[in-house]
């Protein structure tokens, strides 16, 4: 017998009428899926897949890959330069010459006039690798200035700062396959099914193998907390409390890898002495989590024969993020969990290429990992480019967040932003917003016109977009994988490289340097500089990478050379899985770094006036700002609304309903958001996405790092007031129309 409708209509797939299939590589986060754009007959991509035997996904992709063919398309696209004397004024459209002499003479002349370091170049984690160091040569070769970064201090600085004092360099150890053979992971402030949906989708799939406890530290019960065996509800910014006190339990009891310590590190003494104070009951009563809780989690992670530990934004964005880096690595060294099969201590990367500006922007140094302190590093690179050494800065110069604050300070004049925007995604939009206006000259170089910081800008250079254009991008495990171009650049945008070398040749010493035309001959200088360093590159080509799905580096030639006159199925054998094997570290002396860190209680938090904490983060369908995602319809129609998350029990307290508007206040500012009752945020916490604009980082304070200089976006406090509805509705209504 037949229930429901009588006739049924079948489902009906519509034929994209797909002719060809071209491979590239994700542009949205940094898990580093493979995937084939399909193309129809005029060209024009249709269609999206995984691609079915990448290393990383194996036809998998999340949401967002799925929909990434609609990016091409997308509105707000930027078609044509744009130039204005003032930002109150209309945009004329000019040509790209016309924008490359009058942006050239610009920078000259500000710097003329007020010093070399007066104009400021920042970038990001969603560009080409080798345009990355295209951009990095143009800006240490020609332009000179040294406040040269990018947003990655938004985002890993605290991971990169936190490797480079435990391991003497940058470079994440681990891989994905760790989760194969781990025997416990610990997770903290990441939510891996949201924002890495397929490395989550490996860890469950080797979970399904067999069996490993999760542990999740995460103030907020996320979905990864949900799915864990044990959730740590941390009081916000307290991880080092917590981390040292796992410590502590492990040195106690004896758990430690003695054999391992003695041989491969220094500091211990300190190290112990400092975790020594750490008792899990004084600890406790800072860090919210039992004492004896803390002791059965030290005990599992002790006692497994290889553990790792995986981490993202709860971490790195703290007041006390290089630290929290350092004692998740401190656990791994005093376990001996380095370099083994499913013994790491792995950084989740954020951006699609946040690594590839690490390896090759030059941004906090030069090409390669190479570093402006170091007379040989600037020797090799001044010859290779043709640059005397002597114009490279003797030190790394200002971050993207010191920056800001030296515009306000009247030390820096002019500014080129490059694929990121701070007028969203920066803490404080209201002082940001005092910094753009006062800006002699704001270049916006974006693949879209409508991105919000372009509201400030004097000129706009618009970028081709992701698989418009040719090249590389690394993951989260160092997998460098390749982006093809697809189709063609949206009307008159070019890519980013282009706009780099084109630049460069208005500056009067260009002469004596190299700009190629094509990423693969930029490819080729970056493997010819790799040869020898920890990031050796020089046994991957572009054909290579997309015949392989990816290769982690180092990948030396001589180890390709070696692999095929030695083994049948080589090309599976090349790459490296892991960093430190052989308990060999980056410093002078090959050991590793044990570090005291005490812990200082200098955050923003909760108190009468300003009750509520303020958490900030993502969610799976939309990416950052918004200038993708926000226009695919089945990606915006999950949350086209600023929201917050707010306990149900709160929420009655203050007369709050469901989908209630309220308003939210901070010592900076106000922001109008719809509420959402969960359990998923404590009594006395809220939780907002951040991919809206005129939201969330109205309300951040975003205190830095003393390391890395990044902000702690995720402890602030705020209060919430009722508001009328109607009003808030034709605000929100607004702000959507966007
Ligand atoms: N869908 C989607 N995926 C993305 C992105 C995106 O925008 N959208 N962006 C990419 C980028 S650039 C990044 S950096 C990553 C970020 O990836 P994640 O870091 O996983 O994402 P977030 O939501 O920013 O923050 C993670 C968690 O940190 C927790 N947290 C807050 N404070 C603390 C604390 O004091 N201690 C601990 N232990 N945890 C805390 C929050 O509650 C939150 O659940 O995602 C990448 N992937
Ligand atoms: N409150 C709060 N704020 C946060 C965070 C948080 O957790 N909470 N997270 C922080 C983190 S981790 C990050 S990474 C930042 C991200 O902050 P942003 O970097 O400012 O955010 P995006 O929206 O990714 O900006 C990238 C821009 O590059 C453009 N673009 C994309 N591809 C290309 C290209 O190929 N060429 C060019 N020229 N342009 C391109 C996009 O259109 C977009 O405008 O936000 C930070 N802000
Ligand atoms: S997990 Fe990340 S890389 Fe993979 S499809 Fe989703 S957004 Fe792209
Ligand atoms: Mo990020």
């Amino acid at each position: 017998m037949l229930f429901g409708r009588k006739k049924r209509n079948p489902i009906k797939i519509a034929d994209k009428k797909v002719v060809d299939w071209k491979y590239t590589t994700c542009g949205y986060c940094s898990t580093g899926c493979s995937l084939d754009i399909g193309l129809n007959e005029e060209g024009r991509p249709v269609a999206t897949r995984g691609t079915a035997d990448a290393k990383v996904n194996r036809g998998k992709l999340c949401v967002k890959g799925i929909f990434e063919h609609e990016l091409f398309d997308s509105a707000g696209r930027g078609a044509e330069p744009l130039s204005r004397l003032a930002a109150d004024e209309e945009f004329q459209a000019v040509s790209w010459d016309a924008a490359m002499d009058s942006m050239a003479a610009k920078i000259q002349g500000i710097q003329n006039e007020y010093g070399r370091d007066s104009f400021a170049v920042v970038s990001t984690g969603q560009i080409m690798t080798e345009e990355f160091y295209t951009l990095g040569k143009l800006t240490r070769g020609l332009i000179g200035t040294n406040n040269y970064d990018g947003n990655t201090t938004l985002c890993m600085a605290s991971a990169v700062s936190g490797y480079k004092r435990s391991f003497g360099s940058d470079g994440p150890p681990g891989c994905y396959d760790d989760f194969e053979h781990t025997e416990c992971l610990l997770a903290f402030g990441s939510n891996l099914p949201e924002q890495h949906p397929i490395i989550f989708w490996r860890l469950k799939e080797a979970l399904e193998k067999r069996k490993f406890p999760v542990i999740v530290v995460d103030p907020r019960v996320t979905m990864f907390a949900q799915f864990a065996d044990i959730h740590l509800p941390v009081t916000p910014g307290t991880d080092l409390v917590l981390l040292n006190s796992l410590a502590h339990v492990i040195l106690d009891e004896g758990l430690d890898d003695r054999a391992y310590i003695q041989t491969h590190t220094n500091g211990y003494e300190k190290f112990a002495e400092l975790v020594g104070k750490y008792d899990p009951l004084t600890a406790s009563k800072i860090c919210g989590i039992d004492a004896e809780m803390i002791r059965k989690v030290a005990r599992i992670f002790a006692k497994a024969g290889a553990a790792m530990s995986i981490w993202t934004m709860g971490i790195n964005q703290s007041t006390h993020g290089s630290d929290g880096v350092v004692a998740i690595n401190n656990l791994s060294l005093i376990t001996g969990n380095i370099g083994k099969r499913g013994g790491t201590s792995l950084s989740i990367t954020g951006q699609c290429n946040a690594m590839g500006t690490r390896e090759w922007s030059s941004c906090s140094g030069l090409p390669g990992y190479r570093q402006l302190e170091n007379p040989e590093h600037r020797r090799e690179i001044g010859k290779y480019w043709g640059v005397d050494e002597d114009f490279f800065p003797k030190q790394r110069g200002m971050t993207m967040t010191d920056i800001f604050p030296a515009i306000e300070a009247g030390e820096v004049k002019g500014l080129w932003l490059v694929a990121t925007n701070p007028m969203t995604s920066m803490p404080d939009s209201a002082r940001i917003r005092k910094c753009l206006e006062k800006l002699d000259f704001l270049v916006v170089q974006d693949a879209y016109r409508d991105v919000e910081t372009n509201q400030y800008a004097h000129m706009y250079l618009p970028a081709a977009l992701w698989a418009e254009k040719e090249g590389c991008f690394t993951n989260t495990e160092r997998r460098v994988n390749l982006v093809r171009k697809v189709c063609e650049p949206h009307l008159n945008s070019k890519p980013d490289h282009w706009i780099f070398s084109n630049l460069a040749k208005r500056f009067e010493h260009s002469k004596r340097m190299k700009f190629p035309e094509t990423t693969a001959e930029i490819f080729d200088e970056m493997r010819e500089l790799s040869v020898g360093t920890m990031v050796d590159i020089s046994g991957l080509s572009h054909d290579l990478l997309e015949q392989e799905k990816g290769i982690q580096w180092p990948c030396s030639a001589s180890q390709v050379i070696k692999a095929a006159e030695t083994e049948d199925r080589y090309l599976d054998r090349i790459g490296s899985s892991r960093l430190y094997t052989n308990g060999q570290f980056q410093y002078a002396d090959g050991r590793a770094k044990l570090h005291a860190l005490p812990f200082v209680d200098n955050n923003e938090v909760p108190c009468e006036e300003f009750p509520f904490w303020l958490n900030s983060g993502r969610v799976v369908e939309h990416f950052h700002t918004r200038t993708k995602t926000g226009k695919i319809g089945n990606m915006n129609k999950y949350s086209p609304t600023p929201y917050m998350e707010v306990n149900p029990e709160a929420a009655q307290e203050q007369g709050i309903k469901q989908s209630d508007y309220v308003r939210l206040v901070s010592r900076r500012g106000d922001a109008v958001v719809m509420a959402q009752l969960t359990h998923r945020v404590a009594k006395n916490a809220l939780f907002i996405p951040f991919h809206f604009h005129d939201c969330v980082n109205r309300l951040t304070l975003g205190l830095l790092d003393p390391y890395s200089r990044q902000p702690a976006y995720k402890q602030n406090s705020v209060r919430i007031e009722t508001i009328d509805q109607k009003l808030a509705a034709k605000i929100n209504l607004e702000m959507r129309d966007y």
